[in-house]
């Protein structure tokens, strides 16, 4: 049953509505989880640019940081590294991401501090925000104070190897809070300006792109058949990168938004990075169609709604939704 047809029919569900069997000694051919690590490893990590990943030499890059400063200074790779480094966790998203989209990924970032090189070249008072023009012809500017806030990283290790080609070699920016836009790659200058308007911006994207509140259901996939009768572990991940006190708790339904249960938050660490989750589903025997519906509820007390922003120019909202079959054992 579709939902649209369900909510023609809501009046008549709770006498015909199936409730969760008790199963005794079923055999728990339990699904994977998905995501199944906390950390996504190097190979499965989402990857999104305009155009091709742009392969360059840290023997000879350089990175001059230029625009409203005192000291005008050229980097070379050696410099960045011979820093004093910072180890944390990030999720990267992108704005564009289709609600439940896999455009979202986890991983562990060796790194400096980027208020740490904006220090050494003394902003004039007129500077406002950081340019950052990239190999590929990327550029996209974030505003002065996020750039001195101490959790906005240049990283130049990803998951405990150099950065690969494809994320950015040799550094990209971690911006925290904002989504995959304002998180450049293949940096190659630093451009400190009264303002500027960014590749995504001139195309019509939001040119803050703070990270929405977002859930994702892992397990199962669109259009799964479930067995009924046995239990199948309903899965997913969900992030605010820390825009609204990180993730308190994730809920599923398997009843059109009727009732909703508690999933599991099974693996976590700071609010930069997404929570996994997972709840256990006791499947009814009969075969039916069904959808299942996740939500996520931040520290703030925010919390997911079924009607919202679908993606442009802002980022998704919504909770997601997923239409699977049970099917007889
Ligand atoms: N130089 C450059 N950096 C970029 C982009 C780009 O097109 N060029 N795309 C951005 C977008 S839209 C996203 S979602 C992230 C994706 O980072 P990833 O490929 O490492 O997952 O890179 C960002 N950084
Ligand atoms: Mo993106």
């Amino acid at each position: 049953m579709k939902r649209r047809t369900f909510i023609k029919l809501s009046a008549i569900s709770a006498a015909g509505m199936v409730l969760p069997l008790q199963l005794e000694g079923y055999a728990a051919a339990k699904p994977l989880l998905k995501p199944s690590t906390l950390i996504t490893p190097n190979a499965d990590f989402y990857i999104l640019q305009i155009g091709e990943p742009v392969e360059l030499d840290a023997k000879t890059w350089r990175m001059p940081i230029t625009g409203l400063i005192e000291t005008q200074m050229t980097l070379r790779f050696a410099d960045i590294t011979a820093m004093e480094s910072v180890e944390a966790m990030r999720t990267l998203k992108c704005i564009g991401d289709p609600i439940g989209t896999e455009q979202m990924s986890n991983a562990n970032w060796k790194g400096v501090r980027l208020r740490d090189l904006i220090e050494k070249v003394q902003p004039k008072p007129e500077a406002k925000v950081v340019v950052f023009r990239c190999a590929d012809g990327y550029h996209t500017a974030i505003p002065l104070k996020d750039a001195m806030h101490e959790e906005t990283l240049l990283a130049y290790e990803m998951n405990g190897v150099p950065l690969p080609t494809e994320h950015g070699f040799p550094i990209r920016l971690l911006n925290p809070g904002h989504y995959g836009t304002k998180n450049p790659k293949w940096i190659v200058n630093i451009h400190l300006a009264a303002a500027h308007e960014s590749y995504w911006e001139k195309r019509g994207w939001d040119p803050i792109a703070n990270v929405k509140l977002a859930t994702m259901i892992g397990t199962p996939s669109d259009g799964e058949e479930i067995t009924g009768g046995k239990v199948y572990t309903v899965s997913g991940a969900a992030f605010d990168a820390g825009n609204h006190g990180g993730i308190k708790k994730v809920e599923v339904s398997v009843d059109y938004g009727q009732t909703w249960e508690a999933a599991e938050i099974w693996a976590q660490d700071t609010s930069l990075a997404w929570v996994l989750w997972k709840w256990d589903w006791h499947v009814p025997a009969e075969e039916d169609p069904v959808e299942i519906y996740a939500r996520a509820t931040a520290n703030s007390g925010l919390r997911q709604d079924e009607i919202g922003i679908e993606v442009e120019p802002v980022g998704a909202t919504p909770y997601h939704m997923i239409d699977a079959k049970i099917v007889e054992p």
